[in-house]
């Protein structure tokens, strides 16, 4: 295959007809070969030590674009696609997005393989292949409603394999089989192993909805990601999966060092040179009793035994945690009683790694088995790994000070930190293709294998030239967004209006709830006759968790003051709210190259990273956001004339959670502009466009709760938010906001990041 033809050729072979001729399918259909045989000549042999980054999520998004980029030929296949009037775009909305992850740990763990793949480092996932995902999210009566989200279609990036394992629980044994999807990177093919059950039956779902029989284990084990786990069925469910996941990717760490032991002349005893286990939150915690148990039970190699001190020193060298969270409620502690009964073969091992922390340690806050008989799954990272690692600055330290001091003073030189990062061949080079091919006017190709270089666009600071072209491509950005919208799920928003986004799962520590307070405020401000010089269209995207109540009733909060202001013709023109139907990789590719203020506003203390932050900034998006998670880092690459901070530090918040002095009603009863706005919730214009019901309760949470401080906030993120609406009109003032913020946000490269990982704790 020769120059500008090489799709040409497949479709010949393929279909026997010209590329022109073919149909956008067809095109899709020899564009998966094509991409297949270009990234067979990098498949590197596998010899040396690997990572296996194991995850419960994997967020990959649409591979077909992000696959060109990576094999190095994007350009010249879009060149010939529109040389025979096809459009990449138009095919590349033909293919359904994997629904495997959830949010920013399982888009980070995506990152990651892409990172590994294209430093050329030996890496691969291990995961589920999940056959109805993540739920899909649709709106009725301004509610949200779940639905299956199939995904796996004929023309399906899954390559079936022969890898099968027969799988054993207390009660029954399942059969396994892997699939893999292809990691293409710059230098080498790596590959995401996602284990599926031979007999999972999407039949056994009732209608068009996310509810089946939660008991049927073989055929129900793969069908979703995070099934609802608010019943005993659903908690065992969780732990199925879990295990399902380990033991296969256990099975398989070491079948392929058995091979390579035989050929190096190695053994077990050697697993921490052939293999080192990423282990992404405690999801995948049981890979390491289940090593132990294989080891213990099947011995080496050679047959000969293995025992238990030296299994679990073999494990322990291997193991590595990474650490996404500080909300107790989101730290796994499984009942002994359940693990009991889903793998009675783990419990005796888990039982000697607990005897043996007894043993060395008094304090029973590091123990793994608790006194009301829950197993604590950090637990047995942190003592069985040899790594514990935080997402960002702030949330390592803030693991080694409070939330995991106790085993920061047992084992210092186990913590470190890893800031999160992004691939920016999906978050730039893919999805602002205009910015990436006129950054690389200004400062050559150079950042796309060396992200720091984009700090050589300091240099054209000042340069109005330079401004008016980022203003410029900001602004076709957001008409293909307003267009999308449009077409795709019928909303209508005003390119000319400043575009305020906060996309992200829905959780009340975001504080999805507080921008709604303030849209609320802004909607009185209008109506009393503050007409902004700019119209605002403030956009949200996020998923609530099915049990989650509070969550849907901000969704519900949303929705209806959408409507609310929609109907409002003092108010419409100048403020538009609206919330995106499921949001997910494909939308937030078209979002955040179109957003001018980045909403980063949770809790400070609460959220570990963030990694959408990353993506806006990199977009020329400025962020409004508080101290929190890598936003603390953003905030000190760009200065404080480019970002927008406000609010409580993370040092007071943790205050008031230990002093337990935070009062929202006494905020709520003392300051009138908060009654104002919380008050409106529950308005006669409120309570007539929405559900009574929903809206009242979350009223009542949040004055009279209200966990996450909303209210504490919400006053100095009003006069900040209002700073940077007005700051906006400045248009060259903002561009150089723009400019700052692309420049330095070379750090948050997931290239930088994996080296990382790689020089401190994998050593590939
Ligand atoms: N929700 C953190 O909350 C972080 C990602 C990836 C999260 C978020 O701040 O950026 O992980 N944590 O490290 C968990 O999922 C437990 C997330 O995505």
């Amino acid at each position: 295959m020769e120059g500008n033809d090489m799709l040409n050729t497949i479709c010949l072979e393929e279909y026997g007809k010209d590329l022109h001729l073919c149909s956008n399918e067809e095109c899709f259909h020899a564009l998966m070969k094509l991409v297949a045989q270009k990234g067979r000549d990098r498949i590197v042999k596998d010899n040396g030590r690997k990572v296996y980054y194991i995850s419960a999520e994997f967020l990959i998004g649409k591979l077909l674009s992000n696959n060109l980029i990576n094999l190095g030929i994007y350009d010249e296949v879009k060149e010939e696609l529109t040389q025979a009037g096809k459009n990449l775009s138009d095919i590349e909305e033909l293919e359904v997005e994997p629904s495997l992850g959830n949010g920013g740990l399982g888009r980070l763990a995506a990152c990651f393989l892409d990172s590994i793949a294209n430093l050329g480092l030996n890496g691969d996932g291990i995961g589920l292949n999940y056959h109805l995902g993540l739920f899909k999210q649709v709106f009725e009566n301004g509610k949200q409603k779940e639905v299956p989200n199939p995904w796996i279609g004929k023309d399906s990036w899954l390559v079936p394999t022969d890898v099968t394992y027969t799988i054993n629980f207390g009660e029954i044994s399942v059969v396994s089989r892997m699939y893999d999807i292809n990691v293409y990177g710059e230098k080498r093919t790596n590959k995401l192993h996602l284990f599926d059950v031979e007999t999972v039956d999407e039949s056994i779902v009732k209608g068009d909805s996310i509810d089946f029989d939660k008991s049927d284990i073989a055929k129900n084990l793969t069908l979703f990601l995070y099934p609802d786990d608010s019943d005993e069925q659903g908690r065992l469910l969780r732990i199925y999966q879990q295990y399902f996941m380990v033991s296969n990717g256990a099975r398989l760490i070491l079948d392929e060092c058995r091979d390579k032991c035989i050929n190096t002349g190695k053994t077990f005893k050697n697993l921490s040179d052939l293999a080192v286990i990423q282990i992404n939150d405690t999801h995948p915690t049981m890979v390491i009793p289940e090593l132990i148990r294989l080891l213990t039970e099947n011995g080496d190699i050679d047959g000969s035994p293995i025992t238990m001190d030296e299994a679990i020193d073999i494990v322990s060298k291997s193991c590595a945690y990474t650490n996404h969270t500080i909300l107790a409620e989101a730290l796994e502690k499984w009942p002994v009683d359940y693990l009991n009964r889903v793998v009675p073969q783990l419990m005796p091992i888990i039982k000697e790694l607990d005897r043996r922390v007894r043993k060395k340690y008094t304090d029973k806050s590091v123990y793994i088995i608790d006194d009301n008989n829950l197993v604590h799954m950090a637990h047995i990272d942190i003592h069985y790994g040899m790594s514990v690692n935080g997402v960002a600055k702030l949330h390592t330290e803030i693991l080694e000070n409070t939330e995991l001091n106790n085993f920061y003073r047992i084992y210092p030189e186990k913590f470190n930190n890893k800031t999160n990062g992004i691939t920016f061949r999906r978050w730039l080079i893919h999805c602002n293709n205009g910015l990436a091919k006129y950054i690389e006017t200004l400062i050559g190709s150079e950042y796309r294998h060396d992200a720091e270089k984009l700090k050589d666009l300091l240099k054209f600071a000042g340069d109005k030239n330079v401004y008016d072209n980022l203003l410029e491509i900001k602004t076709d950005n957001k008409r293909n967004l307003a267009e999308y919208l449009k077409q795709t799920q019928g909303i209508e928003i005003n390119p000319q209006s400043i575009y305020d986004i906060q996309i992200k799962r829905l959780h009340e520590y975001k504080r999805q709830q507080m921008n709604a307070l303030y849209i609320i405020y802004k909607y009185f401000d209008i109506k009393a006759g503050n007409i902004p010089k700019t119209p605002v269209t403030v956009i949200f995207g996020a998923k609530a968790a099915p049990a989650y109540t509070i969550a849907k009733d901000i969704i519900h909060l949303i929705l209806t003051l959408s409507k609310v202001i929609e109907a409002d013709k003092d108010v419409s023109p100048y403020l538009k709210v609206v919330l995106v139907q499921n949001y997910n990789v494909t939308l937030a590719e078209k979002l955040i190259p179109a957003c001018d203020i980045s909403e980063q506003i949770s809790l400070a203390s609460k959220e570990a990273s963030g990694t959408g932050n990353m993506k806006f900034m990199l977009n020329g998006a400025v962020t409004l956001g508080t101290m929190d998670g890598a936003n603390v880092e953003i905030a000190e690459l760009v200065g404080k004339d480019n970002i927008y901070t406000f609010g409580a530090t993370s040092d007071e918040v943790i205050a008031h959670y230990e002093k337990c002095d935070y009062n929202a009603k006494k905020l709520y009863e003392t300051d009138a502009l908060i009654k104002k706005c919380v008050d409106f919730i529950i308005s006669d214009a409120m309570l007539q466009a929405g559900d009574s019901h929903s809206l009242n309760r979350l009223y009542n949470e949040i004055v009279g709760k209200d966990w996450f401080m909303a209210l504490l906030d919400l006053r100095s993120y009003i006069e900040t938010k209002e700073k940077a609406l007005a700051d906006y009109d400045d248009r060259y003032a903002w561009a150089e906001k723009m400019l700052v913020n692309i420049a330095n946000a070379g750090f948050f490269s997931s290239d930088r990041t994996i080296r990382q990982y790689n020089e401190d704790i994998w050593h590939l």
